[in-house]
């Protein structure tokens, strides 16, 4: 009996550009995340395409008001209560974060700069404390569009400092050109839960930057 001719992945590769990366990111979005992740730090190719991926306050006499990426929402249908801001005092690995104060029913939130639909991008955060979790909502022309989809972002247990870390691969909709990372919490009065290194970046390896 004849033998079958196999083809190898990198003739495919060839043949279709990008197959490999989105089989993989089909198979699991967050497997792919966390291998990609690593690759880029790795490499050196690791940059958040949002600012202050640190959550870093800029006090203005004595604020530590959220300023952009950044902002936050308190849900109306439960009479939310609560406070959101930046923390200079606790952060993952440096003294900055973000804090959510006795907030019953709300997220932190932080919005894309335009992406490209199609694409795939990597989206990640720290978090501490008591959190329900984070997701990512579809914007298009910076209004949200809760008709497509979100998606949830996998979290990891606690380190050994107590931060529990979230990471997912979006692949951008067609129908979409921005996202918000809405970090939830639900917490009783006097409940404190934090953020930090909240980023999302571009997964493939290409250096020239966002050249589409
Ligand atoms: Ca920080």
């Amino acid at each position: 009996m004849p033998q079958r001719k196999s083809i190898s992945l990198e003739t495919w590769e060839k043949k279709l550009p990008g197959m490999l990366e989105s089989m993989s990111f089909c198979k699991s979005p967050h497997d792919f995340a966390t291998e990609r992740l690593a690759l880029l730090k790795r490499t050196g190719r690791y940059a958040p395409l949002n600012a202050n991926a640190e959550c870093r306050a800029e006090p203005k006499d004595g604020s530590v008001c959220l300023a952009k990426p950044y902002s936050s929402w308190l849900d109306p249908k439960t009479g939310a209560t609560g406070s959101f801001a930046f923390d200079p005092a606790v952060g993952e690995d440096d003294g900055s974060s973000l804090v959510a104060r006795g907030v019953s029913s709300g997220c932190f939130i932080m919005s894309s700069d335009a992406v490209v639909p199609g694409k795939i991008y990597l989206v990640g955060f720290s978090a501490k404390g008591d959190i329900v979790g984070g997701g990512v909502e579809w914007k298009r022309d910076g209004k949200w569009d809760f008709s497509i989809p979100g998606v949830s972002v996998p979290m990891s247990a606690p380190d050994a400092n107590g931060w529990r870390h979230g990471l997912v691969a979006i692949q951008i909709p067609e129908n979409a050109n921005g996202f918000g990372l809405q970090l939830r919490v639900m917490q009783a009065p006097g409940e404190r839960s934090w953020f930090d290194n909240v980023f999302y970046c571009r997964a493939d390896l290409a250096t020239g930057g966002d050249s589409e």
